[in-house]
C-alpha cells in the first residue's frame, strides 16, 4: 500500500488518541475494520486498497441509512408534495468523496484511513464510476438530485439499474473500440435492496373490454420491478434522498419446470431471460437510433414501476379517513420528465387511473395534466423521438389507445376553437398518420399533456418558442418557460479542486459560497490583485501537474505544464464539430513546421486535449477519434514542434477523468454550429474552475459570457439565426471558406498523418459541388473566425496578468451556473413544492 507495507489481514484495532477529532478518527477506522470483518466481499486474510475501499464505503452507509430513515420517516408525517423526476439516465460517477465531502468528514475519513495505513486519495481511486448515462443529460440528472438533497426538497429520482453502464472507449491502431462496462462486477456498496419494493409490469397482450365498458389490459408477459435505493446525501443537511433504480426481474413459477426437466433449458428459461434483458444494458445512443424494440420496453418499464410506486406511497400517506380523492394527486406529485424518454408516464398513469381505479377519462385528464411537465434536450430532428405505432400497439396496446384517444380529443378542440390552425394540424397532432411510416411522436405527446414544457437554456427555449413549438405557443402562450441548466459547485469545485476552493474561501472569508454560488462575484474586486492571482496561479498549476501526470500515465504522453491546457471534452458529434478542433490544430502545426527555430519560439505553446466517446455506429465521429489519435501521434513525436504543440487524445472520458481535466484546464472550447447545442453543461464547469471559454453563441455559452463579460470569452462565428442562410449559401457553393481552411484539408488528405483514408470525412466539409456532403456544421463558414479567435487567445496567455484576471473573472461570473439556482427555479416555477428540511 501508499506506505510501502504489504497488505495483510485486517486489523484488529487501533490506538486510541485524546482530542474529539482524532476519537472521531478512531471509531470511525474501527467501524470500517468492523465492515471489514463481519461486511465482507472478500476472503479474510487481505486488506488491501480495494478491501478497505468496501469497509469504507459500507462505514459510510451506515451514516446514510440513519439519515436516510430520518429523511423518509420526516417526509412522511409532513406529507409535503413531493417531486418525481423520472429519468432514462444518471451519471453519478463516484460516490465515496462525493459522500464524505457532503457529510464534512474528510478530516476525520482521511485520519481513519491513515490509522490503517492508506490515504484517502488512494482508497477513493478504487471505485467504479456509476456511468448509467450517455453524456450532458445524465450527468444533469444527477446534478439535479445532489441539489434537490441540498437544497432539503421533498424529491426522488427514479431511473433504471442497468447492469452495464456506458461502454468502455479503448484507443487502439483502429481508432475507438467499445468495451463492455461492469460496474456491478464486484458489488456496489452504495444501493440497497428493497424487498418489499416489488410492481409488476406487463408488456403485450390485449384490451379487454368488460360488461360496464371499462377496459383492462390483460395477457402478455409479466415482470417483476425491484426496487434499489442509492442514497443521496445532502451537502451539510441531515437531508438525504433516495435515487430508486428499477431491476426487472422473472417470478419463481415463470421457469418451467417440466420443460426445464425435459432438458428445454432455454425454453424454459425464457420469461427470465427476456426479463433480464431489459436492465442489461443502457441504451447506448447520444442522438441516435437503434435497439427499438428494447428501448421501448426499458422506458416502459422505467414509467409504469416509477408510477405504481408513487401511487401508493400517494395511497399510504392518506391521513385517517377512508381513502385519498384523487384530485389531490396533483397537490401532492409533481413528475418531471427528463426529455421524451419517460413520456409512456402520461399514457401510463392514465391507464392507472382509469383502469385500475374507476376514474372517468375527464378527472383522470385533469390529474394527469396538472402532475406531469417535460424537458426538452435537444431540437435535432434525429434525437425527437417517434415510435412506429405498430409496434406500440403490439407492446402496449393499452396504451396506443389511450394515445390515439388524447390525440383525438386535442384535434377536436382544435379544430373547434382554433379555425386558424386547420392546415397546422398534420404536424401538431400526436399521431403522424404518414402511410408509409405511421408513428407516435413523443414530443408532441408530452407539450399536449403537460401543464409545463422547458427548455434548458434561455437560447434554446426561445428556439423552442420560436421554431419548434411556436404553434402550441400560440395555443397555450403560458406553457412555456427556460430553466437555464447549471452544475453543483459540490462535485464541480469544492471536492475536485481543493486548492482553489481554500483560496476562494480565504478571499471570501467565508465557505457560504458552496450553497450559495453567487457569493463568488466577491471575487471580482481582487481580480487585479497581485497576491490572489499569485495563488490562483499556483492552484491552477497544481491541477495542472496533477492532470500531466495522469496523461503521462495513460497514454504516455508527457506534457508541459508550462503550455497552454486548451480541452475540448464532451460526446464526439459532428454539430460539436471537434473536427473544427483537429482541423485548427493541423494547421498550426503546419505553420510551426514552416517556421524558422527562433520564430517558433515567440508562439504560445500549447497542449490540445480531445475526449469522448462515439457512438458505436457514428461513423464519422470515429473517424474524427481517429483523425485525433493520428495527428496527436505525428505532431507529439516530431522534435522541431513538439515543444510548442502537443496533441492528446484523452482516453475513455466520464465523470472521474472530467474531475481531473477540468481543474487543470485553462482554456476550453465550446464551439458547436449556433443553434443546435441545447446548453451544454460542461462549459459551466470549466468556467467556474477559471478556465477561459473559446465558443460560439449557442446553448450557455451566450449566458456564460453575459454573466462573466464579453472581455473575458474568446467569441467566434455565426449566430443561430444567421445558421438557416449561410447553410443554403454553403450548399450551393455561393460562399467561398477562408484560403487557411482549403490549407488545413489538404495538408488533413495529404498522408502526413498516416495511411488511413480521412477522405469521406472532409468531404463532409464541401459544399454541395462534386463529392460534397454540404458542410452542413458551417465548419468552413467559421474556420477564419475560429482561427482569429485563436490568435486572440495566443496573445492574451503571453500576458499572464491579463490571463489570470480573466481566469479569476470567470469564476467570479459563474454563480448563475450553480444547480441550486437552477433547481430552486423548478421546485417554485414549474413544481410549486417547498422544502421540508430534516430538524
Ligand atoms: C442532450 C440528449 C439525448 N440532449 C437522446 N439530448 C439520447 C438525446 O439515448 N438517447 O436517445 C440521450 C441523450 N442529450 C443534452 O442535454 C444536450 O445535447 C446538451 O446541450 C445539454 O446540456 C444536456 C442537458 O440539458
Amino acid at each position: 500500500n501508499a506506505n510501502g507495507k504489504a497488505a495483510t489481514g485486517v486489523p484488529d484495532k487501533v490506538s486510541e488518541k485524546a482530542n474529539p477529532e482524532a476519537n472521531e478518527a478512531t471509531e470511525i477506522a474501527g467501524n470500517i475494520i468492523y465492515h471489514a470483518k463481519y461486511s465482507p466481499h472478500f476472503s479474510p486474510l487481505k486488506f488491501g486498497p480495494e478491501q478497505a475501499l468496501y469497509a469504507t464505503a459500507e462505514s459510510l452507509r451506515d451514516r446514510l441509512i440513519q439519515l436516510w430513515n430520518e429523511t423518509y420517516l420526516h417526509f412522511h408525517k409532513v406529507d409535503p408534495k413531493q417531486t418525481y423526476y423520472l429519468s432514462m439516465e444518471y451519471l453519478q460517477g463516484r460516490a465515496l468523496t462525493n459522500a464524505i465531502g457532503n457529510l464534512d468528514l474528510n478530516g476525520p475519513y482521511a485520519d481513519a484511513l491513515r490509522k490503517l495505513g492508506y490515504e484517502l486519495e488512494e482508497i477513493a481511486e478504487q471505485e467504479k464510476d456509476a456511468a448509467l448515462g450517455n453524456g450532458g443529460l445524465g450527468r444533469l440528472a444527477s446534478c439535479f438530485l445532489d441539489s434537490m438533497a441540498t437544497l432539503n426538497l421533498p424529491a426522488w429520482g427514479y431511473g433504471l439499474r442497468y447492469r452495464h453502464g456506458l461502454f468502455k472507449q479503448l484507443i487502439t491502431k483502429k481508432g475507438q473500440e467499445e468495451v463492455a462496462e461492469d460496474w456491478l462486477e464486484k458489488f456496489s456498496p452504495w444501493e440497497i435492496v428493497r424487498h418489499d419494493v416489488v410492481f409488476p409490469v406487463r408488456f403485450f397482450g390485449h384490451v379487454q373490454i368488460n360488461p360496464d365498458g371499462s377496459r383492462k389490459w390483460v395477457g402478455g408477459d409479466v415482470v417483476q420491478a425491484l426496487a434499489y435505493d442509492v442514497p443521496i446525501p445532502g451537502f451539510k443537511t441531515k437531508n438525504t434522498i433516495s435515487l430508486r433504480l428499477w431491476e426487472a426481474k422473472a417470478r419463481a413459477e415463470d421457469l418451467d419446470l417440466f420443460q426445464f426437466n425435459e432438458g428445454e433449458y432455454e425454453l424454459a428459461a425464457q420469461l427470465h431471460s427476456r426479463a433480464q434483458q431489459i436492465c442489461t444494458v443502457l441504451y447506448p445512443g447520444d442522438a441516435t437510433e437503434n435497439g427499438k424494440l428494447l428501448r421501448l420496453k426499458q422506458q416502459f418499464f422505467l414509467c409504469s414501476a416509477s408510477l405504481q410506486d408513487i401511487i401508493s406511497r400517494f395511497n399510504e400517506r392518506s391521513t385517517g379517513e377512508g381513502s385519498r380523492k384523487w384530485s389531490e394527486f396533483p397537490s401532492k406529485v409533481a413528475v418531471q420528465m427528463n426529455d421524451t424518454h419517460p413520456t409512456l408516464a402520461i399514457p401510463e398513469l392514465m391507464r392507472l387511473l382509469m383502469d385500475d381505479n374507476g376514474l372517468g377519462w375527464d378527472e383522470a385528464w385533469d390529474v394527469t395534466s396538472k402532475t406531469v411537465a417535460y424537458t426538452n434536450h435537444t431540437v435535432l430532428p434525429e434525437a425527437l423521438e417517434k415510435w412506429s405505432q405498430s409496434l406500440m400497439r403490439k407492446l402496449l396496446p393499452r396504451h396506443m389507445e389511450i394515445i390515439e384517444e388524447i390525440d383525438k380529443r386535442f384535434v377536436q378542440t382544435i379544430r373547434s376553437t382554433r379555425v386558424d390552425l386547420e392546415d397546422k394540424l398534420s404536424s401538431l397532432s400526436i399521431l403522424d398518420h404518414n402511410p408509409q411510416k405511421p408513428v407516435v411522436r413523443m414530443a408532441n405527446l408530452c407539450v399536449v399533456s403537460s401543464h409545463t414544457v422547458n427548455g434548458v437554456a434561455q437560447l434554446h427555449s426561445d428556439i423552442l418558442k420560436d421554431e419548434l413549438f411556436a404553434d402550441y405557443v400560440s395555443i397555450w402562450p403560458n406553457k412555456f418557460q427556460n430553466k437555464t441548466n447549471g452544475i453543483t459547485p459540490r462535485r464541480w469545485l469544492r471536492f475536485c479542486s481543493p486548492e482553489l476552493s481554500d483560496i476562494i474561501t480565504k478571499w471570501l472569508k467565508t465557505d457560504k459560497w458552496i450553497t450559495d454560488l453567487d457569493l463568488l462575484t466577491g471575487l471580482r474586486q481582487f481580480a487585479d490583485n497581485e497576491e490572489l492571482q499569485s495563488e490562483w496561479a499556483s492552484a491552477k498549476e497544481a491541477n495542472k501537474q496533477r492532470l500531466a501526470q495522469y496523461i503521462e500515465r495513460v497514454t504516455g504522453v508527457s506534457i508541459d505544464t508550462n503550455s497552454l491546457f486548451d480541452i475540448q471534452v464532451k460526446r464526439i458529434h459532428e454539430y460539436k464539430r471537434q473536427l473544427m478542433n483537429i482541423l485548427g490544430v493541423i494547421y498550426r502545426f503546419k505553420k510551426l513546421k514552416e517556421m524558422k527555430p527562433e520564430e517558433r519560439k515567440k508562439t504560445t505553446p500549447r497542449t490540445v486535449m480531445i475526449g469522448g466517446k462515439a457512438f458505436a455506429t457514428y461513423t464519422n465521429a470515429k473517424r474524427i477519434v481517429k483523425l485525433v489519435n493520428d495527428v496527436g501521434d505525428v505532431v507529439n513525436s516530431d522534435p522541431e514542434v513538439n515543444e510548442y504543440l502537443k496533441v492528446v487524445f484523452v482516453p475513455n472520458y466520464n465523470v472521474t477523468v472530467a474531475e481531473m481535466l477540468i481543474p487543470g484546464s485553462e482554456l476550453s472550447q465550446h464551439i458547436s454550429t449556433a443553434g443546435m447545442e441545447a446548453s451544454g453543461t460542461s462549459n459551466m464547469k470549466f468556467a467556474l474552475n477559471g478556465c477561459l471559454i473559446i465558443g460560439t453563441l449557442d446553448g450557455a455559452n451566450v449566458e456564460i459570457r453575459e454573466e462573466i463579460g464579453e472581455e473575458n470569452f474568446f467569441l467566434f462565428g455565426a449566430t443561430a439565426d444567421q445558421v438557416p442562410r449561410l447553410r443554403k449559401e454553403r450548399e450551393d457553393g455561393l460562399f467561398k471558406p477562408d484560403p487557411r481552411f482549403e490549407e488545413a484539408k489538404q495538408f488533413a488528405k495529404s498522408g502526413v498523418f498516416g495511411t488511413y483514408d480521412y477522405g469521406p470525412l472532409l468531404d463532409s466539409l464541401e459544399g454541395n459541388t462534386g463529392y460534397g456532403r454540404g458542410d452542413y456544421f458551417l465548419v468552413g463558414y467559421d474556420f477564419a473566425s475560429y482561427m482569429d479567435a485563436q490568435a486572440k487567445v495566443d496573445e492574451a496567455y503571453k500576458d499572464r496578468k491579463r490571463w489570470l484576471k480573466m481566469s479569476i473573472m470567470s469564476t467570479a461570473g459563474s454563480g448563475k451556473f450553480s444547480s441550486d439556482r437552477t433547481i430552486a427555479q423548478y421546485a417554485k416555477e414549474i413544481w410549486n413544492i417547498e422544502a421540508c428540511p430534516v430538524p
